[in-house]
């Protein structure tokens, strides 16, 4: 199959790196292109993998029966917009990031889209990418013309395991929202580990409150309680990480509250539900944002 990776960060990187291994005609796609991609993994296992891909050919694009998005949400909408008039008109958008509400940001289009989520764990060690974790993938449909390509799941999941077909993707996007609602902005507020975030359980089931009130409000059955459950859960298997936006804010770049506390902000003010601790931990982030953007850092 061929296959365009936008985004050669950690994640793209690693599914590039799967892909060509499995076979298919894979490239990646940059901002600022160059010749090729170093694709230099090392899998859980010590095995490693090492090779240039190519990267950024407009023949490839048209002819990309997928184009796998794996940026950061705050750069998608105008990345996949800049792309949309050079794709095939079949070519199916998959959306890998964290958060919800990029696909609102894009021209009218009549591509087929899909959403995913995924617990893999890929970091940056110098030019190598250490593929920490791994973890399962959860796709599904976004828009009609991608009810039909539940086969993608069997694709990705021979590459990359565990890939999992959803018809309803966006419960399982919701319940990803409630755990980057907690897990991200109180690592950034504690500056630890998600593991210890373990010692704040009555503010998790604050922020749990009001991420299910909202939920049942846009029809997807939850309780403040099962939320809860599975953020703790995520919190345990995830003990040692360092979450992404604690990594974003150490390194002065701009984060992806946006499309997590800030998609639940736009979502509760427009059913009228008020959501003062998530409002508060929101004003936080963008306070440490903005004080390094003020001063032209990290700007996007
Ligand atoms: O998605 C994550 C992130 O760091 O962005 C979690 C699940 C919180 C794991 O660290």
């Amino acid at each position: 199959m061929k296959i365009t990776i936008l985004g050669c960060g950690a994640l793209g990187q690693l599914w590039l790196a799967k892909l060509y291994q499995q076979g298919h005609d894979v490239q990646g796609w940059l901002r600022v292109p160059q010749p090729f991609c170093a694709v230099n993994v090392i899998e859980p296992d010590g095995t490693s993998f090492n090779r240039n891909l190519p990267t950024n050919d407009p023949e490839h694009l048209r002819h990309s029966e997928l184009l796998l998005v794996t940026l950061k949400a705050w750069q998608v909408s105008s990345a996949v917009t800049a792309l949309l008039p050079k794709l095939n008109p079949r070519c199916a958008i998959l959306l890998l990031h964290n958060g919800i509400g990029t696909q609102e940001e894009l021209p009218p289009h009549s591509q087929p889209v899909l959403q995913g989520i995924t617990t893999h764990a890929a970091r940056h060690d110098g030019n190598t990418i250490v593929h920490v974790a791994n973890g399962t993938t959860h796709i599904g449909p976004t828009t009609q013309q991608a009810t039909h390509l539940s086969h993608l799941a069997e694709i990705l999941h021979q590459a990359l395991p565990d890939v999992a077909w959803h018809n309803n993707i966006a419960s399982a996007s919701w319940r990803k929202l409630a755990v980057n609602c907690v897990i991200n902005p109180l690592t950034v507020l504690y500056d630890c580990r998600n593991g210890d975030l373990q010692r704040y359980p009555e503010q998790i089931e604050l922020i749990c409150r009001e991420v299910a009130s909202v939920m049942e409000m846009e029809g997807h059955h939850t309780s403040c309680e099962s939320l809860m459950f599975y953020v703790m859960q995520v919190i345990q298997s995830t003990a040692d990480n360092t979450s992404s936006m604690l990594q974003d804010i150490r390194s002065q770049r701009h984060t992806e509250i946006d499309y997590i506390t800030g998609y639940l902000l736009r979502r509760g003010r427009s059913h009228g539900i008020p959501l003062p601790e998530n409002t508060r931990l929101f004003e936080i982030i963008k306070r440490k944002e903005n004080s390094y953007e003020r001063i032209g850092i990290g700007l996007p």
